[in-house]
């Protein structure tokens, strides 16, 4: 880059003018029937730029984005870093009441929208804040219209703001153990270091691989995966916006033929319960698959293997590191290990006297790498209590082995995932809790008979309400009570009905010993009472 010697912006990385005479011509994204260059993708990105000044956006200012996997949001994340603004990508599947949360708690100053997910917005009744509000759609139609969609050759590229490696680039969403979303903020250096760690070392990718990720890029997995690690190896995205069925998902994957498969373990297992029904899942372009976002149990790992011949490598992430910090690796990975540390990042595992544990004993996961936040949007408390020295504590519990491979044992707040998204035991309570013949309740996570995370329930009734040829129509008329105030993944699949609610002598709900007794026991039959 022209300018100062500090002077550093993704944009500048990806798409500038070093780089961009080798790859202009090579394929950037596949997206329906459409694939766009790098050379048209820059050209995206300026105009986008140039639209964001037109309405007054500054550097420093944040940006909302509420859209689906499409070449506009990579445009529109490109061009709002390239003017030094902060981008802030949203989960298109969020209620409106959320979104507002994130557009207010983060004060965004334009929302960039897709008219589908623009209208359910207005629906909820969302735009009282006056927030300005860009449709992509309309947008890039009035483009079409005035330069026929014209491509950029020799054209000359925008000056970029000048940005340095420290300079706020993005701002991701995450709900943490009370269920309120948090914004990790990620500087410019961040996603270049995701690259040359975790993408270096675990990918090898080339300018010949086509990528396909079935997790969006709304989540620091599904942004790594389709943008960081495609741009900066020149490679092609393949994008999707609609959510998919695992038959449509093995359809795409026939046609469109990626190289890398980035899921998460859900994913997987639908895949295999598909082809075991008698579906056809052609995995013969593939030669890596990714899992992250919560354990991926051994038996998809050799089921996967056994089916398809390819190795799973498993790796946990987390968006306070925005990507994978210990992972697997083509010839030295393990089942049912989230494997070793990459390189340039440190872990350790830290007992209840700060000590650091000896082998195979359980610990709290602390990491440190150039791609750790610069720390929670306006919760400097929340920021202290997380990094330390430059250690973010994960609060997930491992052990690891004498050959240095980490084994997940569980959360220290006792939230988890339930197919890659969140589950706070405390909201799924509350909700529970407000059913009338509820007296309390406690909310832990239960594997089901393929190792994957579920939702179980243990109520206590209130007093006189119990009888034990009720509980069935009971745990009906719950759970019904809960579809409706909850989306499906948080809904318990299992309510068990228990006389007393195991407690610490401070008050405390025992859940872990909860978790104990729902290993044990195989259904929804109360067995607990001892
Ligand atoms: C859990 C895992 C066991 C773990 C993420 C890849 O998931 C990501 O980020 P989140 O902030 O959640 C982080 C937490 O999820 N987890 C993730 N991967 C694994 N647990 N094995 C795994 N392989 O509790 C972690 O603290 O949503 C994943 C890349 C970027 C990410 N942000």
């Amino acid at each position: 880059m022209s300018g100062h010697p500090s002077q550093f912006n993704l944009v500048d990385y990806f798409l500038g003018e070093e780089r961009l005479p080798q790859f202009a011509k090579s394929a950037a994204i596949e997206f329906r029937d459409n694939r766009i260059t790098y050379g048209e993708l820059r050209a995206e990105v300026d105009r986008w730029a140039q639209r964001l000044l037109d309405r007054g956006v500054n550097e420093g200012d944040r940006v909302g984005l509420l859209l689906y996997d499409s070449p506009e949001f990579l445009a529109c994340f490109l061009a709002i870093v390239s003017i030094g603004a902060i981008c802030v990508p949203m989960n298109s599947f969020l209620s409106a009441r959320d979104v507002a949360f994130i557009l207010s708690d983060s004060d965004t100053r334009l929302l960039i929208v897709e008219s589908e997910l623009d209208e359910k917005l207005s629906e909820a009744g969302n735009h009282e804040n006056s927030r300005a509000i860009l449709n992509v759609d309309t947008e890039t139609r009035q483009a079409d219209e005035m330069d026929g969609g014209g491509d950029a050759d020799n054209r000359s590229l925008r000056a970029l703001a000048a940005t340095t490696r420290d300079s706020p680039a993005f701002l991701l969403y995450t709900s943490g153990s009370t269920g309120t979303p948090k914004g990790v903020l990620h500087l410019h250096r961040a996603i270049p270091f995701t690259v040359e760690s975790y993408a270096a070392n675990v990918l090898h990718l080339t300018n010949e691989d086509r990528i396909f990720s079935s997790s969006r890029m709304f989540f620091a997995y599904g942004l790594g995966n389709s943008l960081s690690f495609p741009l900066a190896a020149g490679a092609t995205v393949l994008l999707e916006p609609e959510r998919m069925s695992p038959e449509s998902l093995a359809r795409f994957i026939e046609d469109r033929k990626p190289t890398i498969f980035f899921g998460v373990p859900a994913v997987y297992l639908s895949l295999l319960d598909y082809r075991s029904g008698g579906g056809l899942v052609d995995f013969s372009s593939v030669r890596l698959c990714v899992s992250a976002g919560e354990a991926l149990p051994s038996k998809i790992f050799e089921d996967w293997r056994r089916e398809f011949g390819l190795m799973i490598l498993d790796g946990i992430g987390s968006t306070e590191m925005l990507h994978i910090f210990i992972s697997n690796r083509e010839g030295n990975s393990r089942a049912g290990s989230s494997g070793v540390v990459v390189e340039g990042c440190d872990a350790r595992l830290i007992g209840d006297a700060a000590e650091q544990v000896d082998a195979n004993q359980p610990g709290n996961l602390w990491v440190r790498g150039g791609s750790a936040t610069a720390g929670y949007w306006n919760r400097p408390e929340l920021t202290d209590a997380t990094i330390v020295d430059g250690w973010v504590h994960t609060g997930d519990i491992y052990r690891r082995d004498e050959d240095g491979f980490f084994y997940h044992i569980g959360r220290s707040d006792d939230c988890f995932k339930v197919h890659g998204l969140w589950v706070s035991p405390i909201e799924v309570e509350s909700v529970l809790a407000s059913h009338e013949a509820v007296s309390e309740a406690a909310v832990v996570c239960a594997m089901d008979a393929s190792g994957l995370a579920t939702v179980r329930a243990y109520v206590v009734i209130r007093q006189g309400e119990r009888a034990q040829d009720f509980e069935d129509a009971l745990e009906g008329q719950i759970r019904k009570f809960a579809s409706s105030r909850l989306p499906q993944y948080k809904v318990p699949i299992h309510i068990n009905f228990i006389n007393e609610m195991p407690r610490t002598s401070t008050g405390k709900i025992q859940r872990y010993k909860l978790r104990a007794v729902s290993k044990n026991s195989s259904g929804g039959s109360d067995d607990t009472e001892k």
